[in-house]
């Protein structure tokens, strides 16, 4: 998978390197690069905005950079046949979730615009539509100051489901929003701590009670701190012991 990442703060997405996604990187499963938007302007101060039309506060991204800065990479993806996704994240877009990072870690190319300010053009985004898949995606119900944490955000759930960034596939499988269940508490070595103790059961070798508490506790948690997603669940994902939450 390629990533091109635009913005007027390219070194806020430096973190891309370390850790997984790098070790992604260094493997060549995975290419991101960052791009400076100004470095698409042609003005002695690098202009990349401009008043609303129609008055209000705030400042609106220009379109003319942007146009550029897209064109220079939706160029290489018409060789090949696939259409790049542009990700645009926006408080606006469609909420991103497990099963959207799961559908985006299949596209060959990602592109993310992180705005500022008030945002970008809409021109933009329409233009776009002729070369890509055009997604306005949120991270959630609240308000950052650009697109670029939740880009970040995006990028670490997509690029670790890209198959040989994780170490142990295994661990996708149980993890919370992968089954709709929020994962079971953890507890490694000593037995007693500080006069807590691990739960007897894990200590007791008994497979199937094993899998059985910690299906308990997923059930326990997702119906104490979010009870809409055990109401989401298809019937037939509940066993009989499962109806009791
Ligand atoms: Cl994607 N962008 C901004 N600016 N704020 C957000 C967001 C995105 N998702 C939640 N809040």
């Amino acid at each position: 998978m390629r990533i091109d990442v635009f913005s007027i703060f390219p070194e806020y997405l430096a973190p891309l390197k370390l850790s997984l996604i790098g070790k992604a990187m260094d493997a060549g499963i995975l290419s991101v690069a960052v791009h400076d938007l100004r470095e698409f302007t042609h003005d002695r101060h690098r202009t990349v905005d401009d008043t609303p039309y129609g008055g209000g506060a705030g400042m609106v991204m220009k379109p003319e950079p942007w146009a550029e800065a897209l064109e220079s990479v939706f160029a290489e993806s018409t060789s090949t046949d696939a259409r790049p996704v542009l990700l645009v994240p926006s408080p606006a877009g469609e909420v991103f979730t497990q099963a959207m990072a799961r559908e985006l870690a299949t596209a060959q190319h990602l592109v993310v615009a992180c705005g500022r300010y008030e945002g970008i053009d809409h021109r933009v985004s329409e233009w776009s539509a002729e070369h890509a898949d055009v997604r306005f995606v949120s991270i959630g119900d609240y308000v950052l100051n650009g697109g670029e944490v939740a880009a970040m955000v995006m990028i670490e759930a997509i690029a670790r489901l890209i198959p040989g960034t994780i170490g142990n596939p295994e661990s996708l499988t149980e993890e919370s929003h992968e089954d709709g269940l929020l994962e079971y508490p953890v507890y490694t070595k000593p037995a007693s701590w500080r006069g807590h103790d691990v739960p007897e059961i894990l200590l007791s070798g008994n497979h199937g009670a094993i899998a059985r508490w910690r299906r308990d506790r997923r059930l326990e948690r997702t119906r104490a701190v979010r009870p809409e997603m055990l109401e989401a669940l298809p019937a037939e994902a509940l066993d009989k012991k499962d109806r009791a939450f």
